[in-house]
């Protein structure tokens, strides 16, 4: 019997180079694994059933490369690829690491500063599409503060702005196949990020000039850092045609940005944004920006990457079982009854339907006296989800 939690190219589960290659740094202690060589991630992730890996400019090209470089590593990486038929999806741009973005890229007080991270990006891009890229992410990690008394918030919005719209520009005179996806972070590594949700980032793509080539990619620790609800913060992109990419990882609320193993912690959230993608049949990648525990040795960052797959294998099962559980679907049938009828004359203002609705003799008392079984609801859930059902 085959394996149903085996991932395969089909699911199109993809992983950062940065995340597998996470060499387990962190402010307190160095490194404890050695680097993986970007041709070697893209031979293993493709042996554990992976569809792609995803890449930041200097996650392949070191910044300091030369063209000649430049050029070697990359058609290097490709014949990798090639070899093991691995995609890359999406590309990025590393605009945090280098002391030059010490006060952000796009919304640095230099100009010199914001110009560099422009001409990078500008380069970066190119790089992507060269890999076949179709979602270029924007992650603005060093775009923050921690004295607000040094920048003008306004202005760091305009540059924002400003340099989103250079850059569907350029993506449109070059006639590339890319669209962008704007991912949220409440701080870390600044003290305070701008725009610093989901909610935030949908906003601001509306003032910009290319507003439908702008999605977001909203990242399951982000919001929760920020004490949030990741899938409503999905379901809100979703359904305004935002959802151009998505960060699948667990995390602690409040914490630093963990960035652990899809499905470790918020088992019940991690199931319902599962279950929500699944059931709208998103057509986009499942991405994991997430890295093995400091604990691990190369076999361990393996076993967190099949991990991440198979967990989500798991409550897309789980998924496929709440969905044809009778009970279940009867205390949602119930709870979802229609009224076509108000439910008509609230779709749309009309001077009619004011009328309409003022001659109704609603009985609030008698409304409010029905229970409406979530209890129940959720027990099932929590039962679906551990087996027992
Ligand atoms: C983080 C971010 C990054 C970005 C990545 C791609 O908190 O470190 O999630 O991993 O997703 O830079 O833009
Ligand atoms: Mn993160
Ligand atoms: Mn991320």
């Amino acid at each position: 019997m085959s394996d149903q939690y085996q991932p395969k190219p089909e699911h199109k589960f993809t992983f950062g180079l940065w995340t597998v290659g996470n060499p387990g740094r962190d402010p307190f202690g160095d490194v404890v694994r050695p680097p993986l060589k970007p041709t070697y991630t893209v031979k293993k992730l493709s042996e554990l059933g992976a569809y792609g890996v995803n890449l930041h400019d200097n996650d392949l090209v070191p910044f300091d490369a030369t063209a000649v470089e430049r050029d070697n590593i990359v058609s290097e990486f490709k014949k990798a690829l090639a070899d093991h038929g691995m995609k890359v999806p999406m590309a990025t741009t590393n605009l945090f690491y280098h002391p030059v973005f010490k006060d952000g890229a796009f919304t640095a007080n230099d100009p010199k500063v914001r110009a560099f991270a422009i001409q990078k990006t500008l380069n970066a891009i190119d790089l992507g599409v060269e890999l076949g890229a179709t979602i270029y992410v924007f992650w603005g990690g060093r775009e923050g503060a921690e004295v607000d008394a040094s920048k003008n918030g306004p202005d760091t919005v305009k540059w924002n702005r400003e340099a989103m719209n250079f850059f569907t520009h350029y993506v449109k005179d070059q006639g590339y196949d890319l669209r962008f996806a704007l991912e949220a972070k409440p701080n870390e590594p600044r003290g305070d990020i701008y725009l610093p949700t989901t909610g935030h980032m949908l906003h601001f793509i509306e003032t910009l000039d290319h507003p439908e080539m702008v999605g977001v990619n909203p990242e399951f620790a982000h919001e929760t850092m920020a004490g949030l609800s990741f899938i409503h913060g999905v379901a809100q992109a979703y359904e305004s045609g935002k959802l151009f990419h998505i960060d699948l990882n667990d995390q602690k609320m409040s914490r630093f940005d963990q960035d652990l193993r899809f499905g470790s912690e918020n088992i019940k959230a991690a199931f319902f944004l599962v279950k929500f993608l699944e059931d709208v049949n998103w057509d986009g990648n499942r991405h994991f920006d997430a890295h093995a525990y400091r604990t691990e040795d190369e076999q361990g960052v393996w076993d967190f990457a099949a991990g991440c797959m198979r967990s989500y294998l798991i409550l897309k099962e789980k998924a496929r079982r709440f969905n044809e559980d009778a009970e279940i679907q009867g205390i949602l049938a119930e709870i979802h009854a229609r009224d076509a009828e108000l439910e008509g004359l609230m779709a749309h203002y009309t001077a009619e339907s004011v009328g309409k609705l003022r001659k109704i003799d609603f009985d609030p008392d008698t409304i409010a006296q029905k229970g409406l079984g979530y209890e129940k609801l959720d027990q099932l859930t929590f039962e679906v989800l551990t087996g027992v059902r």
